[in-house]
């Protein structure tokens, strides 16, 4: 990432911050080892850094602005165990700030800025009741004892406006996790076949997509063979694939943080049968349809509605329901999310699209008692215009699909 890039989110996010406004974004805590490391999203997109327990901060106070960051000291006795720290030099030529300070000098600094803040935001996000405190969350309390008059607002909503607008560098990270998604997806297409079980399919994923230079997947890939498909979470991925049974991928590569992620479902012997060819082709038609309402001015909660309209219609056809509300008994979910750093982004469930964002557009069907789950899934960038399908060069037609899984 260029730093240039870094200066101007900050800026741009300077620029929406009101005066005597102050926001802080904590770097993720170090996992134990051997656990990888993996940066908190918020942090990487405001610095660039990879590097644990930092905090950057963001002032504007008398309606100047400063940023800065504080990052940990190297103690030399642990850098045979760990290797060198970040310098302070170093964290301000990669990111372009020119402010870095030594963590142990962030209570001193702060507590000069902090009498003039009126509301800070800072990054928590979605956090279930039951799991432990974050140090954002002590860090609250400490300043909330002192400065009870201080407002906090969790960051996810005030970035999710910079988060959204997806520039030329972050599309072209994007392409490339769905680019090697897409050789290994087709790599898995022409090795399957039933009676292997399903996490050799995943070893496969993840063979074709660390030889390409990607060490990391996006999200822990859903391999789900027949019965196991109609399960929407399904990450076992240990089942063996039946004969004749239809394969359902959900996968994705990240590059740089960025995500990939597509659905394909094909036939493991190389050919559908006649009733899950027909399953299939609603589905897909569905899925086409629904890509091309993609433009400026519509809105996701548009999307999911035609969605559920086309699928209600296309359960009748496949003679599964009779009536309209018995829908979800074979689709449950939103048919589009945000897609960028995280692989379901920040970005409302209901939010109008804007050129720049990318969502996916992923419906299914799932009928259990017939062992079928089946879901396409695209990535998609709004344009100006209307939308480029970042995904189209993975085949899903049934032609080229039961050409390349033939054998
Ligand atoms: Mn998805």
């Amino acid at each position: 990432m260029d730093k240039n890039q870094i200066l101007t989110r900050i800026k741009a996010v300077t620029e929406n911050l009101d005066d005597n406004e102050m926001l802080f974004v904590f770097a993720s805590a170090p996992q134990n080892y051997p656990v990888y490391f993996k940066q908190d999203n918020n942090f990487l997109y405001l610095t660039g850094l990879e590097i644990p327990n930092a905090i950057f901060v963001l002032t504007k106070i008398k309606n100047k602005a400063a940023s800065m960051l504080f990052i940990e000291r190297g103690i030399p006795a642990m850098e045979v165990w760990e290797g060198k720290k970040m310098t302070i030099r170093k964290a301000a030529e990669l990111s372009g700030i020119e402010t870095v300070y030594n963590l142990d000098q962030f209570d001193r600094i702060i507590s000069f800025k902090l009498p003039f803040i009126r509301k800070s935001y800072i990054n928590i996000g979605f956090e279930p009741i039951n799991r432990p405190l974050k140090p954002q969350h002590e860090f609250i309390d400490r300043i909330k004892k002192r400065y009870p008059d201080i407002i906090f607002r969790d960051l996810t909503n005030f970035i999710s406006k910079f988060r959204t607008q997806k520039d030329d560098w972050e599309v072209s990270q994007m392409q490339q996790a769905i680019d090697v998604t897409g050789s290994a997806i087709e790599s898995i297409y022409r090795q399957a076949k039933s009676g292997m079980m399903e996490y050799e399919l995943e070893a496969i994923l993840q063979y074709e997509i660390t030889r390409r230079g990607f060490r990391h997947m996006a999200f822990k890939p859903i391999i789900a063979s027949g019965v196991n498909a109609t399960i929407l979470h399904y990450v076992d991925n240990n089942g063996r694939i039946p004969e004749d049974s239809l394969v359902l991928l959900d996968v994705g590569a990240s590059c740089n943080n960025y995500c990939a992620d597509i659905s394909r479902t094909f036939p493991v012997s190389g050919k559908f049968s006649k009733r899950q060819q027909a399953v299939y082709l609603e589905v897909l038609q569905v899925q086409e349809e629904i890509i091309e309402l993609i433009k400026p001015g519509v809105s996701l909660t548009d999307l999911n509605k035609k969605t559920v309209e086309l699928i209600t219609t296309a359960l009748k056809r496949l003679k599964l329901i009779t009536s309209d509300a018995e829908y979800k008994k074979y689709y449950m979910h939103s048919v589009s999310h945000h897609l960028g750093l995280d692989a379901h982004d920040v970005g409302a469930r209901d939010s109008i699209l804007e050129p720049g964002n990318v969502i996916t557009v992923e419906p299914g069907i799932y009928i259990s008692e017939e062992q079928i789950g089946i879901r396409i899934e695209d990535d998609i960038l709004v344009t100006d215009k209307g939308k480029r399908n970042l995904s189209s060069s993975i085949p899903k037609q049934i032609k080229d699909l039961e050409k390349i899984c033939a054998r």
